[in-house]
């Protein structure tokens, strides 16, 4: 897969980019991330790429020009395109099934605004999608490009975890993750669980299972709407959330 970011802060990506395992899946060529200075589109001398909002207000919004064209010239720089993705707090919300349908792809355009946001024009006529990594608010698109690089490229083949298929990941089945332990055995006057030391396969798995599904109907009872689960879970469910 590759990755072309548009961005007017290049120097920010390669420390988290070239970091742990994120790091060493692109060294190993998993994927390529090609950044790009926007300003290197803009067309006077002072290179400026953004301007008063009409209708005024406070701040400034990136000029059309030098944006179109890196959108453009990026497209048209390797086949076949792919979608060309605009990060902004407006775009639908970043959940694992997005992560996995713009991980299939060949190709990821990821544009990163600034100021007060983007000439409305670039949205409609030059983005193909709009995604928000959060409800919350960025001074810059760059952190939510880097989550979607680090998000889509673990399901890269060869990228550690991504043979874990998408029915023994915890979050894909909607259920938060089961508490892990290392060790030592005793950590303080801290024991681990007397189960995982035990050896029986079978019980651990159970006993994994079960604190998900614990953890999952008292921290985010909103994923159990979708996930799917026989009776008997359902039974550990209700009974966790009458435990008051
Ligand atoms: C595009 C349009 C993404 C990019 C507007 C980006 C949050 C997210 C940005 C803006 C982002 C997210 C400009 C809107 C600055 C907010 C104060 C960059 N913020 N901004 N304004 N949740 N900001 O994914």
């Amino acid at each position: 897969m590759r990755i072309d970011v548009l961005t007017l802060f290049p120097e920010m990506f390669p420390p988290v980019l070239n970091a742990s395992i994120l790091g060493r899946a692109l060294t190993a060529g998993v994927a390529e991330v090609h950044l790009h200075n926007i300003r290197d589109w803009a067309a006077d001398k002072h290179s400026v790429v953004d301007d008063y909002a009409y209708g005024g207000g406070p701040g400034m919004v990136m000029k059309p020009e030098p944006l179109a064209a890196a959108i453009e010239a990026v497209r048209g720089s390797a086949k076949p395109a792919g979608q060309t993705v605009l990060l902004t707090p407006q775009g639908r919300l970043l959940k694992q099934p997005v992560v996995d349908e713009l991980a299939v792809e060949a190709r990821l355009i990821l544009v990163c605004g600034h100021y007060e946001g983007v000439d409305e024009r670039i949205r409609e006529h030059f983005v193909d999608d709009e995604i928000s990594i959060g409800d919350y608010v960025l001074s810059g698109g760059e952190p939510a490009a880097m989550v979607v690089v680090d998000a889509v490229a673990r399901h890269q083949p060869g990228v550690l975890g991504s043979e874990l298929s998408l029915e023994e990941e915890s979050h894909a089945q909607g259920l938060l993750e089961y508490p892990q332990y290392t060790r030592p055995a005793m950590y303080r006057d801290l024991p681990v669980p007397e189960i995982l030391l035990s050896g029986h396969h079978a019980e651990i798995a159970k006993w994994r299972r079960r604190q998900s599904l614990i953890r999952t109907a008292r921290r985010r009872p909103d994923l159990l709407a979708k996930a799917e689960l026989s009776e008997e879970e359902r039974r550990i469910v209700r009974d966790e959330m009458a435990a008051d």
